[in-house]
């Protein structure tokens, strides 16, 4: 972290033909966006140039919907960098994969490795290098362990891995839980750090980066020293998820970007519909402020701004749903105070989260048209907005998690209603299948393409088909998983599970019910194999 913040203070000392590019898919995409956009804002604010681009698998649009198919493509990834830096001399490359997995991001850094020259790759993420993955990468002659390996061997001098383990995205949901709050820690700390050093004249040290990391260990400890209204918001908007409501985030300033992240991972993680947790941000594309610009005329899921919260979503709005202001004492406190009235004409089920600084008492008017208050107060300092939009990250993982939880979207840990949308999701999704029944790979795949192509016979057509085919008519599908899940389950025709599937609209209830009735006939199916992620 140390030597990579010091290419960025050079960076900014002299930042002709100069870039520092951060890139990923899905959520490593949109906490690149949300980097880059921070600092470039902080060096406009100093009337300096700007430096730092992002790139997202899928473009803008990934920002707000999942567009995992890119994801898979090494080459898109190494053509985007390279359009992207074309006549700069010096790039500093980050490129982010929670899991080492995603392709787009190795081809990116094997780019970096053939022109050093020009790059300096950098690679950001939370397994250990050993278990960088190892499968051959489409029209690719390496695989991700290989350009990490590569990247090991000048590690230090030409190359950087940053790469504490934090937990398999599997089970903790890495990528958009903790893996996506460390990636935001590292990063920010490491940029924050160089711009000190390069606007104070001062070197950056180790203890620069250790008390800026000590500042975020305190935002995780006042945060969930709030976990009893964290809970509170949690159980509110898991019942409006059980009823079949919605749950709004109406954020002003970078918090925007926060909920507006939060809410587009539920799609893929749960497969949940665009309208179950959504987010609107108070200026609209103007404040997210991407490189793509506007990007309403995509549809109804790109509407974002208030005043699409205003015309589509208010004016069904009853006490089934629930609204979540963000928002802090640098915000238009009167914009909030008029929207929190607007909503209170249709629902009481209203709540905020506010952070504050020591003194300030702004909240107080708004609280009391709430049904449940969290607010944090914060000592003054020059990045208490980072540590604000990390502290409602945690609370919007915390309750987005915790309400698709309650709707029955997990089961045994197991986030058993993911979307099958890339490669990496396709060998979860069997993998997951065979933990639940243990049967074999094979069957669990074959269970998963019968139910991605809603045939009860495989063709040939089907089985030669490839990995990217499988995947894009999965993205046209709902529920495939628990589809494939239960069919292996029951030993029943696909017709059946949907049956079953529909008599149950819980997906956990659908599957322990299939439990039950299969473990008359098996012993114990899960107990006799293992994960293998
Ligand atoms: C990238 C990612 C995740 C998403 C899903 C598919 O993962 O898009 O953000 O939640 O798991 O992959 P990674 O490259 O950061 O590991």
């Amino acid at each position: 972290m140390l030597e990579v913040a010091r290419t960025v203070e050079q960076i900014l000392r002299d930042p002709e033909d100069s870039l520092v590019v951060l890139s990923g898919c899905g959520t490593s995409g949109r906490l690149a966006f949300l980097t880059a956009s921070c600092f470039n804002r902080a060096l406009r604010d100093r009337q300096q140039n700007t430096v730092y681009s992002y790139i997202i698998a899928g473009g803008d649009r990934a920002l707000l919907t999942s567009q995992e198919a890119s994801e898979d493509d090494p080459k898109l990834g190494m053509l985007t960098l390279e359009k992207l830096c074309e006549g700069k001399r010096h790039v500093l490359f980050i490129g982010i994969s929670c899991g080492l997995s995603a392709p787009f991001v190795a081809g990116q850094l094997d780019f970096c490795l053939k022109h050093p020259d020009i790059y300096t790759p950098v690679l950001v993420g939370f397994n250990p290098v050993t278990q960088a993955r190892e499968e051959t990468m489409p029209g690719y002659s390496l695989t991700f362990r290989e350009v990490v390996q590569r990247m090991e061997e000048q590690r230090g001098q030409r190359a950087f891995i940053i790469n504490p383990a934090v937990g398999p995205e599997a089970i903790s949901g890495s990528s958009r839980m903790k893996g996506g709050s460390a990636t935001k820690i590292i990063l920010e700390t490491v940029l924050a750090a160089a711009h000190t050093a390069a606007f104070t004249n001062t070197h950056i040290t180790r203890s620069v980066l250790l008390d800026m990391m000590r500042g975020y260990e305190r935002v995780y400890s006042v945060t969930y020293s709030h976990s009893d209204q964290i809970a509170t918001l949690l159980q509110t908007a898991g019942l409006s998820l059980q009823c079949g409501g919605r749950v709004c985030y109406l954020s002003w300033g970078s918090l925007g970007l926060v909920g507006l992240i939060d809410a587009s991972e539920c799609i893929p993680t749960f497969g949940a519909d665009y309208e179950d947790i959504r987010g609107f941000i108070s200026g609209g594309y103007q404040d997210v402020d991407n490189i793509e610009g506007d990007l309403t005329s995509l549809g109804s899921q790109f509407c974002i701004a208030h005043e699409d919260f205003v015309s589509l979503v208010l004016p069904t709005l009853s006490d089934r749903d629930t609204v979540l202001l963000l928002y802090t004492c640098h915000d238009d406190v009167g914009d909030v105070e008029k929207m929190a009235h607007r909503v209170r004409e249709k629902t009481s089920n209203l709540h905020s989260l506010y952070h504050g600084l020591q003194g300030d008492t702004t909240a107080d008017i708004i609280g009391l048209l709430c049904s449940s208050v969290l607010n944090i107060t914060w000592p003054s300092s020059s990045t208490v907005h980072m540590q604000w939009e990390l502290s409602s990250k945690l609370v919007l993982n915390a309750v987005s998690t915790g309400s698709h939880i309650l709707k029955g979207k997990i089961y045994r840990n197991h986030m058993v209603d993911l979307q099958v949308t890339n490669s990496k999701l396709y060998h979860r999704a069997i993998h997951i299948l065979q933990l639940l029944s243990g049967v074999s790979l094979t069957q669990c795949e074959k269970a998963l393409l019968k139910s991605i192509y809603n045939v009860e016979q495989l063709t040939e057509d089907i089985t030669t088909a490839g990995v990217t085919t499988h995947t894009l008519i999965a993205s046209r599908r709902n529920r495939v998983v628990p589809l494939a899940l239960v069919c292996l389950l029951i030993g029943c025709s696909l017709s059946e599970a949907e049956s079953r599937l529909e008599s149950h609209p819980v997906v956990r209830d659908a599957v322990e019910a299939c439990l039950t009735s299969s473990q008359h006939l098996t012993s114990s199916p899960g107990d006799q194999t293992s994960t293998n992620h």
